[in-house]
């Protein structure tokens, strides 16, 4: 029997890296139509490096291989201007990764010279109503630097600290011995590294029940000396134990980002959403941090209104002045 055909437009997704680690999980899954929808028929470009792209020939081909009922073209190219023609959705995930002994001012210069030709060629190209998930490190930043670089609208450029709020909740859940669905309102603020901060303050369960004091409390010893630093080292903590980088949780993190961007997060609840700062919560206007967001209309809004306590504030402080840092040597090296 013939599965229903589908009924809604074909939508163009541009995956970069293409040929990694972590698009090697990722694509499968759009592919699958665990992003738009299991009625919307997607047509993938998949971008790379030069010496790279015989190796993204080879997914393009298992891609095929998988014979996805909802999948249509898949284009693999080294050129931003063919990848992200007609793009309603980019998930920048190659990047330049952290050379042996490189300053911290290397790796942004290299970055830099991915991401600002990459939010060009989205400019030129994309469709106007494109959504931009950056996943490749130091995400925040490189996000910032594709934003400017194209002078893309705000709102349209995103970057991910979505698999820290599921470790987040995953640890929690543990700790408490409930399943995650039952966790709501967790948040991530600030930069997708070690300075970031997982805040169980507003975490409720299914009834609304407040859940921070049966963790000890925010300023507990498990919060504090046991859940922050093992969320925010949990990439560390994966890579010694696995021998390389999360692949494929990052890939389930980046497909949860995109599909509540497109279809909503649940009443009540919120996720965790690195965006352009509106000013909210102290945070400089413009600085791409991660909130606590809302995906109403199809449209990331920041969740107002959340009281921070002293120790919250100095926490979300010490990341945002990180990503501050990160920005001002992007200016100084005249990367935008
Ligand atoms: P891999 O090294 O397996 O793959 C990266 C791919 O990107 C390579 O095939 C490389 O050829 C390609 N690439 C490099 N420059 C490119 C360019 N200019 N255009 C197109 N492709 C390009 O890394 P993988 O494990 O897939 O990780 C990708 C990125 O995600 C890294 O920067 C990594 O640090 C970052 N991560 C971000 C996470 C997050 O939560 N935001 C978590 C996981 C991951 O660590």
């Amino acid at each position: 029997m013939q599965s229903p055909a589908p009924v809604t437009s074909p939508v163009t997704v541009t995956v970069t890296g293409a040929a990694g680690q972590i698009a090697y999980a990722l694509l499968f899954r759009i592919a699958a139509g665990e992003v738009f929808g299991r009625d919307t028929v997607v047509n993938l470009n998949l971008l790379e490096i030069p010496a790279a792209t015989t190796a993204a020939e080879g997914v393009a081909m298992e891609l095929q291989d998988a014979a996805f009922p909802l999948l249509g073209t898949v284009t693999v190219t080294d050129d931003a201007a063919v990848a992200f023609t007609g793009a309603d959705a980019a998930f920048l995930v190659g990047a330049k990764p952290r050379g042996k002994g490189a300053e911290r001012s290397e790796l942004l210069a290299d970055n830099g010279g991915v991401f600002g030709p990459q939010g060009k060629a989205i400019a030129a190209n994309a469709h106007s109503g494109v959504r931009v998930l950056v996943v490749g490190n130091p995400a925040n930043t490189n996000a910032a630097i594709a934003a400017a670089a194209g002078g893309l609208p705000a709102g349209s450029v995103t970057a991910m600290t979505r698999l820290d709020h599921n470790r987040a909740l995953s640890q929690v859940a543990q700790r408490l011995g409930t399943p995650v669905a039952g966790l709501h309102r967790m948040t991530v603020w600030g930069n997708h590294s070690t300075t970031q901060f997982p805040d169980i303050t507003e975490l409720v369960d299914d009834t609304g029940r407040p859940l921070a004091e049966d963790l000890g409390g925010p300023e507990g010893t498990w919060n504090t000396d046991e859940f922050i630093p093992r969320v925010a080292k949990r990439g560390a903590e994966i890579i010694s134990v696995r021998g390389s980088s999360s692949a494929a949780s990052a890939a389930s993190a980046a497909v949860d980002h995109m599909h509540d961007w497109v279809h909503g997060t649940p009443e009540g609840d919120w996720v965790s959403v690195v965006l352009p700062s509106d000013g909210s919560y102290g945070v400089p206007e413009g600085l791409m941090c991660s909130f606590p967001c809302r995906s109403v209309d199809g449209a990331w809004q920041i969740v107002q209104g959340l009281e921070l306590s002293e120790v919250q504030r100095t926490r979300l402080d010490a990341s945002v002045e990180e990503l501050a840092d990160e920005w001002s040597t992007v200016q100084e090296l005249g990367l935008v």
